[in-house]
């Protein structure tokens, strides 16, 4: 009797806990020359922790990251951070600021397969005060809806933030048994 009563305290804690628990994002970009990824990007928060996946051709694209806002508003590759050309690259957001991406086929950056990211903490709220700044770059209607890209927060991240929740509050259990 008294055995089941504390472990049923135990699950509501841990539900309480879970419920409160931000799953980390996966956010799939569509890495081609027809999608509209700064409107794309506009649209969503970035959070440390995030996950980032290019999907594309191999091939015929690639994924570069670039060092700077410079680098990127010139489509400068030359002194890249990094490069893949997988077709399924994964990239993890680990700290807050703004990470710099180009597709490394020559002339494309020109054509706008670019993008930029801004992370921010995890525990942030979401970018409602977003400034609407509009970038004086090239025409794209923003208002056709083209965008072929999506989410999934409870894919790989999700679940990977669920196993370590699982195994945190493991481990208090005992503790919390001999409290109640
Ligand atoms: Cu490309």
């Amino acid at each position: 009797m008294d055995g089941i009563y504390r472990v049923l305290v135990v699950m509501m804690i841990y539900i309480a806990l879970a419920t409160t628990e931000a799953l980390a994002a996966k956010h799939v970009v569509t890495w081609d020359l027809s999608s509209d990824l700064s409107s794309w990007a506009k649209g969503r928060t970035f959070k440390v922790g995030d996950q980032l996946v290019f999907k594309y051709t191999s091939g015929l694209h690639s994924l570069v990251e670039l060092s700077g806002e410079k680098e990127y508003k010139n489509c400068d590759i030359g002194n890249a951070l990094d490069s893949m050309n997988g077709g399924n690259d994964a990239i993890k957001l680990t700290k807050p600021g703004t990470r710099y991406f180009a597709c490394g086929t020559l002339g494309h950056c020109d054509q706008g397969m670019k993008l930029q990211i801004k992370t921010v903490a995890a525990n942030e709220a979401g970018s409602s005060d977003d400034d609407q700044e509009s970038s004086p770059s090239s025409s794209t209607s923003t208002s056709s809806p083209t965008s072929t890209t999506s989410t999934t927060s409870t894919s790989a991240g999700g679940v990977q933030s669920v196993a370590s929740f699982i195994s945190i509050f493991a481990s208090i259990t005992i503790g919390l048994l001999n409290m109640v």
